[in-house]
């Protein structure tokens, strides 16, 4: 089978895959944005559409306090006796949760707290609706904070959350680091245990073994890891952490994480940790996996929103969101526009006064076109990673400022523009390729800052190097976003959207 590659363009990693009939549907993970958790379906494995979110509500998951890069961690979405549920941890938040729906696309359950320490959870069922929750016991609290206890599992009740017994170690792969991501199967007379291992970065694998009974003893393919792209020249890197379906007509296909590296030496990711796919068959009783390979079946997508006109703009399948708030929080929807107050939140900010999506494709143009209530007013387009490094341009008191934020170090570069119409102000960041030459090819992409002139004009303020806003610099689990926000004052945004790049 030929799939897209990205399956799922822009941070969608750990990504977890169930069929239902001739209906797909894939959750990944979110950390600290919100809505949470999204849910893409598919009816072919090609076309996917955000149809909805898991976490749509305060206090799904824990609102405060969690730090950047805590959060919603690694779903498992299944399909059992007439209902969906996703497995999921909030890490350093409410720890391991179990949500529920009867569709998919309606609203999901408040959550029940499962009792075990650890991260990944996964949902198998015996024949007899036994539940089996398998996870990586990675601590993330308390004195144990970091210790790994490897593959871990216990029969518990979905109900009260409760353990039904102890929780026993089983199969943690070939002794990579880090074993996580498991997922438990039942194909054919065997149970199939697959995790990843080696570590989400360039050590990325997924590696199987087999047993009897849910609860194993599991005997390790002798092919381990079925996957990898360590120690390749692959475009998409860091491929790991899989999950397994089958189709109507009986082939078998992965989805996994992944990245796709930039640079002289592949070194940076904008985008993050992807949603990828591969196919694979199955010969004497073990998976043979095709390697993830790079292709443009389907276009990068686009994106344009008109605030005025479109009155849906945070309904449930919307791309738009916010960190640890949601953005209906703060975004009214008017006539005029959406409305925005400032209360005095910038970037630096862990819940910045700030509505955005994921970046989703490279040749990335993003605009924002909004009014301001007075010149003292402080807003906005910028390209994130976190409160600690983002690049964004700016109107303040009637400049436009192009500031950098790479961990603690700050660079402005100020104009006065002259004509500025305040009831239509228009910024724009643009990610182009580097340079020929070969000085210039180390990077991953230039970010272009910049607005445009009462005449229209394209009118550039700063160019920044796109390598400090990347996963491997940030050392971050997300990935880049771009959106509008405000400091102080009031703004109205009519619109915003993100087009192929044209510099
Ligand atoms: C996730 C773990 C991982 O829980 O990173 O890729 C964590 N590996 O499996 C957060 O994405």
């Amino acid at each position: 089978m030929r799939l897209p590659n990205p399956l799922i363009p822009g941070y969608n990693p750990d990504p977890s895959i169930v069929r239902v009939g001739e209906d797909y549907y894939l959750a990944t993970s979110t950390f600290e944005y919100r809505p949470g958790i999204p849910i893409y379906h598919s009816r072919d494995l090609i076309n996917w559409e955000l149809i909805n979110h898991v976490i749509t509500r305060p206090g799904q998951l824990q609102d405060k306090g969690v730090p950047t890069l805590g959060g919603a961690w690694a779903p498992t979405i299944r399909f059992y006796k007439g209902l969906f549920y996703v497995a999921v941890t909030d890490a350093m938040g409410r720890g391991t949760l179990v949500f529920t729906a009867a569709d998919p696309a309606e609203e999901w359950s408040d959550g029940v707290v499962i009792d075990v320490d650890g991260i990944d959870p996964d949902l198998a069922w015996d024949e007899d609706g036994t539940c089996f929750m398998t996870f990586s016991g990675l601590i993330l609290g308390g004195s144990e904070m970091g210790a790994h206890k490897g593959i871990q599992q216990a029969r518990i009740d979905l109900n009260t959350g409760q353990r039904l017994e102890d929780v026993r170690d089983i199969w943690s792969g070939t002794g990579l680091m880090f074993p996580e991501a498991p997922h438990l199967y039942q194909i054919g007379d065997w149970w199939y245990l697959m995790i990843a291992e080696g570590g989400t970065e360039r050590g990325h694998a997924v590696s199987i073994a087999r047993g009897r009974t849910p609860d194993g003893p599991f005997e390790s393919c002798p092919d381990n890891p079925v996957l990898t792209a360590r120690s390749t020249s692959r475009p998409i890197q860091n491929t790991g952490h899989g999950d397994l379906v089958e189709t109507p007509a009986g082939q078998w296909v992965m989805v996994m994480l992944g990245m796709r590296t930039r640079g002289m030496t592949r070194a940076f990711s904008s985008l993050g940790r992807e949603t990828f796919a591969t196919s694979l068959t199955w010969q004497d009783g073990w998976p043979v996996v095709e390697p993830v390979h790079a292709n443009d079946l389907v276009e990068p997508p686009t994106y344009r929103v008109n605030f005025a006109t479109n009155r849906e703009v945070f309904a449930k399948n919307t791309e738009l969101f916010s960190v640890r708030d949601f953005p209906a929080d703060f975004g009214r929807v008017t006539d005029a526009g959406l409305k925005m107050v400032g209360v005095g939140k910038d970037l630096d900010h862990e819940d910045p006064t700030w509505i955005g999506r994921r970046q989703r494709r490279f040749d990335s143009l993003s605009e924002v076109t909004f009014s301001v209530d007075a010149p003292e007013t402080r807003a906005g387009l910028t390209v994130r990673y976190d409160e600690h490094n983002h690049y964004e341009i700016e109107f303040a008191n009637g400049h436009i400022i192009a500031r950098s934020a790479i961990s603690y170090l700050k660079h402005e570069i100020v104009a006065n523009p002259t004509g500025l119409n305040l009831s239509s102000v228009r910024l724009y960041i643009e990610m182009t390729p580097p340079g020929p030459s070969f000085f210039e090819g180390t990077t991953s992409d230039l970010i272009h800052l910049g607005y445009y002139g009462a005449s229209g004009e394209k009118i550039e303020v700063a160019v920044f190097d796109g390598r400090y806003l990347s996963a491997e610099v940030t050392t971050s689990f997300t990935g880049r976003v771009i959106g509008f926000y405000v400091v102080d004052g009031e703004i109205t945004v009519q619109e915003f959207s993100e087009q192929p790049a044209v510099s």
